[in-house]
């Protein structure tokens, strides 16, 4: 054992949580999300919290509850065991000694040691992540109904409920043709009340991409997020180009590590980053993503993989401590669930999400709710994503 806080127990599961809705993307809809939680007890008692979710099992990209929760048990933890807790530098880089890639594993065992650190010290964790600049952001949902009707009359509830009013449209499932018609709908139905982004999810090549978007931006989207495949620099680079100030590109799947940051940034192939704890293996190089954009003057998102309150939260505090060249965020994973894992949730007032300020991620874990929806339990198999939409393209 070294250190103040050595680590002396780890563990992980996966929960299975219905979502309200199917949530329809590019490459197939959910309708459950299977986050991996991790909870951390360091000697002395202290215990913490993580998380990281994926969509739609290995469809976002390579890493599956399955996977994550394999890379922890076997791996990860038996690393950790005895270490320094608070060194948290340290443990990454013991973990990466461990186990190369598994980005979304390391971020939520990392999470959950942030989390009980900052309570041992009774501090909130923006305080260990280097200082709060925003104690609120704006707060995006997204329509991914699929249904104009549904995703309209959800916008509209939204705004009456002070929510909301960025909305983004998950396309990318049917034809551009049929995207733009949706889209232009969904922005007459909104005109002048609501900012309007759109997420590809990698689902054109460049061709289409430059293409369909001026037809986009003219229905008034701002914000286009990877519209091409997340290998695609060079088509990132040329629509960044062509469309000037009209609206911005966001990378989302390209930008994971700081040398993807560095590479987009080097070709200035995107106007914003989304950043997620979970794609960029934790809290500390979720802020070494954020650094690099702030030096090249990209803007950042708050981005979600939809997680819990707890996945939300901690994102919330590390997106507290960044500059003010943002976007807004997206962190309504909560509310895309039946349910939560906490007693409260975050509180979202005049658009934005209010940072919680307590001990840790200012959100506590109910028992009750982890052993109700704990796989193990349950006896659930892994999600798969329908392919449906996407299937019959
Ligand atoms: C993504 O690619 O951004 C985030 C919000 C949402 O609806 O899907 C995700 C994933
Ligand atoms: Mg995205």
């Amino acid at each position: 054992m070294t250190g103040r806080f050595p680590i002396e127990r780890i563990e992980a599961r996966i929960l299975d949580i219905p979502t309200i809705r199917p949530h329809k993307l590019s490459f197939g809809a959910i309708s459950r999300q299977s986050p991996v939680i991790v909870q951390v007890w360091l000697a002395g008692g202290a215990c913490g919290f993580g998380e990281a979710a994926t969509i739609g099992g290995p469809s976002w990209n390579e890493e599956s509850p399955e996977s994550i929760l394999h890379a922890i048990q076997s791996h990860l933890a038996p690393a950790l065991l005895g270490q320094d807790g608070a060194r948290f530098g340290a443990v990454l880089a013991r973990m990466d000694l461990a186990c190369k890639g598994n980005a979304f594993a390391k971020s939520a065992v990392e999470m959950a040691l942030v989390d009980a650190v900052a309570r041992s010290l009774d501090l909130p964790a923006w305080q260990l992540l280097g200082g709060k600049c925003h104690q609120s952001l704006p707060l995006a949902w997204t329509l991914a109904s699929g249904d104009i009707d549904r995703d309209l009359e959800e916008a509209q509830l939204r705004l009456e409920q002070r929510r909301h009013r960025i909305f983004k449209m998950k396309i990318g499932a049917r034809t551009p043709e049929q995207d733009v018609a949706h889209v232009t709908q969904i922005a007459r139905g909104l005109e002048g009340r609501a900012t309007l982004t759109v997420d590809v999810n990698q689902a054109w090549d460049g061709a289409t991409a430059r293409r369909h978007l001026p037809a986009l931006v003219n229905a008034g989207v701002t914000l286009i997020e990877q519209p091409v495949a997340k290998w695609n620099v060079e088509a990132l680079r040329a629509l960044s180009a062509a469309l000037g100030d009209r609206a911005c590109i966001m990378a989302d799947e390209t930008v994971c590590t700081p040398q993807d940051a560095m590479a987009l940034a080097r070709a200035q192939a995107s106007h914003v980053f989304s950043l997620k704890v979970a794609k960029h293996g934790g809290l500390l190089r979720t802020r070494e993503v954020a650094a690099i954009a702030q030096a090249a003057d990209i803007g950042w998102y708050g981005g979600t993989m939809l997680e819990t309150s707890v996945g939300s939260a901690a994102s919330a505090h590390v997106f507290a401590t960044l500059g003010p060249q943002h976007h807004g965020c997206e962190l309504f994973g909560p509310q895309l669930l039946v349910d939560d894992i906490v007693t409260e949730r975050m509180e979202i007032r005049d658009f934005e999400l209010q940072l919680p300020d307590g001990p840790g991620f200012g959100v506590e874990v109910d028992p009750a709710r982890l052993a109700r929806f704990d796989r193990a339990r349950a006896g659930l198999t892994p999600v798969h994503v329908d392919l449906g939409a996407a299937a019959a393209k």
